[in-house]
């Protein structure tokens, strides 16, 4: 039986998901707030947004979150944020312990010699869009920046030895053999040590280690003889218990291995095409704070669609929601945050420097999770200039370095003159024909161009998916003539593309229809003006995951394909 999201069992935690004390500051320099003299008039529930309720709808400014603690010894301790949008800074106890920058992606706040006892934390949240302050969220982006703390909030006690990480590779899948590494931390320097590694309650690896160093890494090559392999179709999952003295850590994973061939992207050498949609994490009551329940049904929709491919557009998934995607046997491009970003922020190294920290969080987060083949960033990036190059250099090299077995791509917009698409392992292109191009008969003379262009180019022997392609729908409007924002023009746009990429074609590796769920869009004149109430509307559900009649066409067809 393996349980499911619980990452430690015998370290002490606490979840720290509930009601706290909530006061909107506005626009206020944080360096002159007065943490002491707040009053806290009001109540928020954490993980939430405080935009995405009726009284802080549409604000932006700073915001202090509260709540109390309490330490019952003086080892180190430590509080893990899964998400906070989009900037902010965390004291406990009065002291300042850390500043975060970019919602979406985990991080951890240190405690390294408590008082015991009763301790408040305060969390500032500042989810006004300052490219100083957080290149990260700019506000020209095709979604809504809510803020708040949007995932669920930790608090561990770590004791005088503790895991730091941990990463589980498979590094042959025929003989069942992954890489474990451990990375730890201490008080002191432990000495001798027992580690004990268990995969579904089978004792794997059982010997003493002596810690020698307060800090250090432990590498082991292990043989999970007699386990099934994941794959889409099979998604059998593994819980490997890892214990370090007295504590530990548990992951569930997934044998199997990534690779492209060709045109191919394979998984444990078996060909795989990818049917899929693009995901934000987003519900107007929301905002990008999805409870489990919606997590889960928007899972229970894609399988119902036949998908087997979902993309995290544009900004890391949720962890919760890559568990789901284990289980379902959902293949996921996991994205680090990025949005149609300039030549200007590609030579800055303030912003360069935050999209490095951002692609790090991101694969510490999801490193060990099997539904994730496909590492991507830098969404629609200006990658047809030659000063960009050393930004995807930089950047593609760093995911490179921090994990070699998946597959690495970013979603150009540029197919006739991107500069950058050697360094990648799968070519993949967002294009909108039918909809800012042409009409519906010009989708797959488009399509064929932009395949032959890429092939002619040097990339004939790289697996090419169409990473973004569809029509907006304005939920509710069918109209006589078919024309575009109502729903039947995106039943007629997407049986097009679904046809003429997938029928007696066999160039491309995959498909991530724009998108699965609508969206309330950027409030910029520029934006707003294209997004009817004020959503993009590109969903084959709305913004409540109520079905359009595209859902239906996109089923049948995926269904068809043998999506899921
Ligand atoms: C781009 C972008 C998406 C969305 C889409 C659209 O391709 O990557 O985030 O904005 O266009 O709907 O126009």
């Amino acid at each position: 039986m393996i349980r499911r999201f619980r990452q430690h069992d015998l370290r002490q935690m606490i979840n720290l998901g509930g009601v706290w004390d909530f006061e909107f500051l506005g626009d206020v320099d944080v360096e002159s707030v007065d943490v002491n003299a707040l009053t806290y008039p009001d109540r928020m529930a954490v993980p939430g947004a405080f935009d995405a309720t009726p009284a802080y709808a549409g604000q932006r400014g700073l915001a202090a979150y509260r709540t109390s603690l309490i330490f019952r010894d003086s080892t180190p301790h430590r509080l893990v944020f899964s998400s906070v949008h989009h900037w902010c800074r965390v004291l406990v106890g009065g002291q300042v312990l850390r500043d975060h920058v970019g919602g979406f992606t985990q991080f951890a706040v240190e405690v390294t010699a408590p008082e015991p006892g009763e301790t408040e934390v305060v969390v500032l949240v500042d989810n006004r869009l300052d490219y100083q302050r957080c290149p990260l969220h700019l506000d020209y982006f095709d979604w809504y920046h809510f803020g708040g703390i949007t995932r669920p909030v930790e608090f561990q006690r770590l004791g005088d030895l503790w895991i730091d990480a941990l990463q589980i590779v498979t590094t042959d899948f025929g003989v069942r053999k992954v890489q474990l590494t451990l990375d730890y931390a201490s008080t002191q320097p432990a000495g001798p040590t027992e580690l004990v590694v268990t995969c579904d309650e089978r004792v794997v690896l059982s010997e003493s280690v002596d810690l020698t160093e307060a800090r250090g890494s432990i590498e082991r090559s292990l043989k999970l003889e007699g386990s099934s392999l994941w794959s889409p179709r099979e998604p059998n999952l593994h819980l490997l218990e890892v214990r370090l003295g007295d504590d530990d850590w548990r992951e569930r994973i997934g044998i199997r291995q990534v690779m492209a061939d060709g045109q191919q992207i394979l998984i444990n050498h078996e060909p795989v095409t990818l049917y899929g949609v693009n995901r934000h994490e987003a519900h107007p009551q929301f905002g990008p704070a999805l409870p489990d329940q919606i997590l889960a049904a928007d899972v229970q929709q894609l399988k119902d669609l036949g998908c087997n491919f979902v993309r995290s557009s544009h900004y890391p998934a949720d962890p919760r929601f890559l568990d789901l995607c284990d289980e379902a046997g959902i293949l996921v491009w996991n994205e680090a945050t990025g949005w149609q970003q300039t030549v200007k922020h590609l030579t800055d190294p303030h912003y360069v420097q935050a999209a490095q920290r951002n692609i790090e969080e991101m694969v510490a987060m999801s490193i060990n999770r099997p539904s994730v083949i496909l590492w991507g960033l830098l969404n629609e990036s200006d990658s047809t200039h030659a000063a960009s190059r050393p930004a995807y250099e930089q950047l593609i090299g760093c995911i490179r370095a921090l994990d070699p077995s998946r597959l690495v791509t970013y979603a150009s917009n540029h197919p006739f003159n991107d500069l950058c698409l050697d360094l990648v392992d799968v070519v993949s292109i967002n294009t909108y024909p039918g909809w800012y191009m042409g009409e519906i008969e010009d989708i797959g003379p488009h399509l064929d161009q932009i395949a032959a262009h890429l092939d002619e180019a040097g990339f004939a022997q790289k697996p090419l998916i169409i990473s973004e392609i569809g029509a907006g729908a304005v939920p509710g409007w069918r109209d006589w003539n078919a024309t575009r924002w109502s729903e039947q023009y995106q039943v007629q746009l997407l049986d097009a593309v679904i046809r003429h990429l997938f029928i007696d074609r066999e160039r491309y590796a995959g498909l991530a229809i724009w998108q699965f769920c609508d969206l309330r869009s950027s409030e910029l004149a520029s934006r707003i003006l294209g997004r009817p109430r004020g959503f993009n509307n590109k969903g084959l559900v709305d913004e409540y995951r109520r079905p359009k009649l595209a859902y239906e066409l996109v089923k049948q067809h995926y269904r068809n394909l043998g999506g899921s």
